[in-house]
């Protein structure tokens, strides 16, 4: 009979084989069965094979490896101990799952012996997260795309001396975006055509509008929202204006999320849809009118009065709402966003917070210049609140040069604890700009803010907290600064951050059901 393998001997061979995938990071919470993958991964730290995070809490340590993983399209492995500890990661895990990020999470399982026993902090934590790919051995792993876990049963002894070392770090290419193999499908010109940009959609979407002469709809996380085609105003112009009506075909690429108006487009029944993706990155249900395609060839441009009209109306759009921001006497998020987004340097990551602040992005950002090489990113596969401070934090340590991030006040707060590090950890050069409306002001502006339900509004969908943003830096150690105005804002973003600090701006929330209104009648009014 040959040797049982020592838990130090698994723990070796599960590290040396994420290296061998091309992990340049990993994470790792406290615990102690996974003592002996966590003193593996402290040695290859140490050996400069990969670079080590320590975090306390679980669900931030997921979305911080999370961040890493989509930033530098790489493999990044989360480690926690068995119990409590692995569940803690199920929120990264399924944003991971519905965004295709390669999230590995490392979870140490006590011997399966113990399974059903009483026995202390055992549970059946195999198959933890429903969807997600499973294995239990190391070399079963390899670089697909998604998330996996990587159930690992440790028996004692745990820990039999100092770990060996020895780590060596593969310098083989990974594949950093999943390229399926396209047969593209040859669109020809003719029918009125927009095209549609959602999460991640990258450059194609860009590249296809360009070559067709159509209007690109690009959501702020896109990787498309550039270049001369990219409207800013698209969803006010969608709601609003008469070309709305006459689009015939609309072409999608990426995860289209962010607004009604576009999934309203996506629906009509007069409009013909080809989807590059799959039924997984369609918004909803897919019918006889969708084709899903893994690819675009686009045969000729159409005749430029298309184009010309919408850029037309997106230029009236941009001319009314310049209009009503400088009429309206106190600081609005529209103007937070306008600055954030004039704040990113080319070259720079911009990681935007659900709820409003994304969506006041995409009605503000200016289009950048193509070939600039900005990372603007979002958790838009379930368009989470949660562990957004941690996915910044992560993007930022796995793309180098300058970080920025813009979320809710409620967002900042659900992650506070994302600010949490040990001193000897590595800290990004990162700027989280807090829109801070004491509460959540997206629900103003959908259903519930209706008058009709204004007596249980604050108490069940505003959820002010009057807690002191200022504080709970100061509690972190974090820098904080306020900015009141537009300028001032601008001013506070042009000095670059060393470290970590928070820039809040404060905001009125009571106005915004009123505003929102007020910009789309200013919008109709220019373009209808
Ligand atoms: C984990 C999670 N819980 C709840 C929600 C529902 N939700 C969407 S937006 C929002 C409020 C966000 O408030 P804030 O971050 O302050 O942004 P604001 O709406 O004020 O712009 C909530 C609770 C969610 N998207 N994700
Ligand atoms: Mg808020």
């Amino acid at each position: 009979m040959s040797e049982p393998v020592s838990a130090a001997g698994t723990a070796r061979a599960v590290v040396q084989h994420l290296l061998d995938l091309g992990v340049r990071e990993a994470v790792v919470a406290p615990g102690s069965r996974s003592g002996p993958l966590a003193l593996a991964l402290a040695q290859a730290d140490r050996e400069g094979a990969l670079r080590l995070h320590v975090r306390l809490d679980e669900r931030t340590a997921g979305f911080l490896a999370l961040g890493m993983a989509k930033a530098s399209r790489r493999p990044v492995p989360v480690l926690t101990t068995s119990g409590t500890a692995v569940a803690n990661l199920h929120p990264a895990m399924l944003e991971a799952l519905h965004t295709g990020v390669r999230l590995v999470a490392l979870t140490a399982d006590r011997p399966g012996r113990l399974r059903g026993t009483g026995a202390n902090q055992t549970t059946d934590q195999r198959h933890i997260f429903p969807g997600v790919r499973y294995l239990e051995d190391v070399r079963d792993l390899d670089g697909s795309p998604g998330p996996v876990q990587l159930n690992v049963e440790l028996d004692e002894p745990l820990l039999q001396g100092p770990s060996e070392g020895g780590y060596v770090r593969s310098d083989a290419d990974v594949p950093r975006r999943h390229v399926r193999a396209a047969t593209p499908v040859r669109l020809a010109s003719g029918p009125r055509t927009v095209v549609v940009a959602g999460d991640d959609a990258g450059p194609a979407a860009r590249v296809a509008a360009e070559a067709g002469g159509w209007p690109l709809l690009a959501e702020p996380s896109s990787g498309a929202r550039t270049g001369t085609h990219a409207l800013a105003t698209y969803r006010l112009l969608l709601a609003h204006s008469p070309l709305a009506e006459r689009i015939e075909r609309a072409v999608s690429f990426g995860h289209p999320t962010l607004s009604r108006p576009v999934a309203r487009l996506l629906a009509r029944a007069d409009v013909e849809v080809v989807h590059v993706g799959t039924e997984a990155t369609f918004p909803i249900a897919v019918d006889e009118r969708v084709r899903l395609v893994d690819g675009v060839e686009v045969e000729a441009a159409d005749p430029a009065d298309w184009l010309d009209a919408w850029r037309a109306a997106d230029a009236s759009a941009r001319t009314a709402v310049d209009g009503f921001l400088a009429a309206d006497p106190g600081l609005t998020p529209y103007e937070v966003a306008r600055a954030v987004s004039a704040a990113v340097p080319p070259g720079g990551l911009l990681v935007v917070g659900s709820s409003n602040p994304i969506r006041d992005l995409d009605v503000m950002a200016a289009p950048y210049p193509v070939g600039e090489r900005r990372l603007v990113l979002a958790n838009r596969g379930l368009a989470g609140i949660d562990g957004t401070i941690s996915t910044a934090l992560g993007a930022a340590l796995g793309r180098p040069g300058p970080a920025l991030a813009y979320l809710g006040d409620l967002t900042f707060l659900h992650d506070a604890n994302g600010l949490l590090a040990g001193p000897a950890e590595p800290r990004p050069d990162l700027t989280l700009v807090v829109a801070s409306d004491d509460g959540g002001s997206i629900f103003h502006t959908l259903e519930q803010g209706a008058p009709e339900y204004a007596e249980d509004f604050e108490r069940v969908f505003g959820t002010p907290t009057g807690v002191s943003i200022a504080a709970v830096c100061a509690a972190y150690g974090v820098a904080h600064e306020t900015a009141t105005s537009e300028d001032g804002l601008a001013t506070a973003l042009a000095r670059a951050a060393s470290g970590v600090r928070v820039v809040e701006v404060p905001l009125r929330r009571d106005r915004r059901r009123e505003q929102t209104a007020a910009l789309s009648a200013a919008v109709r009014d220019a373009v209808g």
